[in-house]
């Protein structure tokens, strides 16, 4: 057995009742016209934690319907943006009120700490009143210069009715990375949360209607990717698509999506890499690495799954994650030390372990870890903090979304090798470098092909600075200003002043 710092007991008790949860469409809470339900089991502790009702085609009509209503009378998009800063600011408020309760939830339905599901519960209604913010700033062009018997303006307007899509690993925060932006725009929305945590998504239905929502503005449909999903994302009433996930469903979406021309924006996966000049604070960067591979238990978009590290100092760099590694909490994701939880799904177990397990098979070496593990009292969904080098650039395991506590190490001599490794793969998502040396580090910022470029830090994030991904993590952006504008239309308005316009048709 590794040597590694576990945690199997809970602070928490799990909760006495599963959690059951309806659709909410139009202000009202409904089951599934066919009855059906889903039940999620935590990953964590093998029990059955939320009941949720199963949606088919019709409640993603009925969904639709709602919100397309809601859009074209006007009760959102067309009353002051200051009254929906005010609605959207006491959600934010509500959120914070219930952290707790939700976070729990959160925890057992994804398997993440619940240190971490409560910081992205609260931090998440920042992004709530940042989007507030953006509602009552919003503003649009003039054109004062294009003669003096002319005056045209651009206005920003709602796009209108959005479909939302979003994954397992972060539910409640995705989420709130695109609502409150798109209600803040002023358009409506139908939502579906991912099929294995469905809980937190459900639960702000209370919130939205306590903070004064008007009814169809926001409508959940819980379900799976087909067909729910799939309708969402080819209705002919549906505006616009954001999704995250896989970057197959990804393709997926944007294909179905052109058949009525729909906007889309997509958040898919990322193969992120950080680059350790040998002038870096080694230590700094070690710790940066263990947190980017192992937070969420690696199923991040944002992992930084590749270390790219100077090969004179690859053996020592390598020593120092490996110790650090060791001293990461994983386990019980009730205990409140726990830093890495569970596995989402066995299927998602397996499909980790089959890279780990095909990388030593071509010759990888591995320093830590290579397995799944079974946390006393608990399940065997946890997998052991991985460090594995040896690796060729061409290898599944260097180009692929692992998804899991696995980190791969490549080497370089030179900073136009790092660069190019850094840029040799189909995604785009994210990048970072550690050095000491600002030329360096401005180098490989403006050189490196991807969303977001992290300079001796990791995953540091804010509502202001926008996010998203280059080549295939990505279309169009999410959060900050530019997350805010991907919700609305440009409409241009010409105006004359005056009869003056010379008549097209002559007396002649
Ligand atoms: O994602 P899916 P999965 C990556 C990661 C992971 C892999 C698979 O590599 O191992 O994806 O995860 C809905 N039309 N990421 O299978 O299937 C689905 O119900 C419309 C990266 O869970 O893409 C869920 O709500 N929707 C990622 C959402 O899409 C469909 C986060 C995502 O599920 C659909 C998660 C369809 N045809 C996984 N099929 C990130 N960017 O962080 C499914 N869905």
């Amino acid at each position: 057995m590794l040597d590694l710092n576990l945690r199997v007991h809970s602070d928490l008790h799990l909760p006495s009742d599963i959690v059951t949860h309806k659709h909410f469409i139009d202000g009202q809470y409904l089951e599934s016209a066919s009855g059906d339900v889903t039940e999620r089991v935590a990953p964590s502790h093998g029990v059955v934690v939320s009941r949720a009702a199963k949606g088919t085609e019709a409640e993603v009509n009925l969904a639709v319907a709602a919100a397309r209503r809601a859009f074209d009378n006007g009760r959102w998009c067309r009353i002051a943006a200051k009254e929906r800063a005010i609605v959207l600011t006491k959600v934010a408020d509500l959120i914070e009120q219930n952290v707790e309760r939700f976070a729990l939830i959160e925890s057992l339905e994804s398997g993440k700490p619940i240190s971490q599901a409560r910081g992205e519960v609260g931090g998440a209604a920042e992004l709530w009143r940042f989007a507030a913010s953006l509602a009552r700033t919003s503003t649009g062009e003039t054109h004062n210069n294009l003669g003096d018997d002319i005056l045209a303006m651009t206005v920003k307007e709602p796009i209108g009715v959005v479909s939302i899509i979003t994954p397992w690993n972060f539910p409640f925060w995705i989420l709130s990375q695109k609502l409150p932006f798109a209600l803040a725009a002023g358009c409506t929305c139908v939502i579906k949360p991912s099929e294995f945590t469905p809980s937190t998504t459900a639960m702000l239905a209370d919130l939205l209607v306590q903070a004064g929502m008007p009814e169809g503005v926001c409508n959940i449909v819980l379900g799976h990717g087909d067909p729910v999903g799939a309708l969402m994302t080819s209705h002919s009433d549906v505006d616009m698509v954001s999704f995250t996930g896989s970057t197959a469903v990804g393709k997926k979406v944007a294909e179905v999506a052109s058949d009525t021309l729909k906007k889309v924006t997509s958040e898919l996966g990322g193969k992120n890499p950080q680059v350790i000049m040998p002038d870096a604070d080694l230590d700094a960067a070690a710790d940066a690495v263990v947190f980017g591979v192992y937070f969420n238990v690696g199923q991040c978009c944002n992992s930084s799954s590749r270390i790219i590290v100077h090969q004179d100092i690859a053996n020592a760099f390598i020593e120092k994650v490996v110790a650090l590694s060791k001293k990461v909490v994983f386990g019980n994701p009730l205990h409140a030390d726990t830093q890495v939880g569970a596995i989402v799904t066995t299927e998602h177990q397996q499909k980790i372990d089959t890279y780990v397990q095909d990388a030593i098979n071509q010759g990888a070496t591995v320093h830590l870890g290579g397995a799944g593990m079974h946390v006393e009292g608990l399940s065997n969904q946890f997998y052991q903090p991985t460090v594995i080098s040896n690796v060729r650039p061409d290898m599944a395991i260097s180009r692929e979304e692992v998804f899991g506590p696995v980190l791969t190490v490549l080497t370089f001599q030179t900073l136009d090798e790092a660069i190019q490794i850094t840029n040799d793969t189909e995604y785009g998502l994210s990048a970072g470098i550690w050095s000491e040396n600002i030329n360096n580090c401005l180098e490989f910022s403006r050189r490196a092909n991807a969303g977001t470029i992290w300079t001796n830090t990791w995953m540091d994030g804010f509502p202001e600075v926008t996010f998203g991904g280059m080549k295939q993590s990505g279309q169009g952006r999410e959060i900050g200003q530019y997350g805010f504008d991907e919700f609305l239309e440009i409409k241009s308005m010409v105006m004359r002043i005056g009869k003056t316009r010379a008549p097209w048709v002559g007396d002649t």
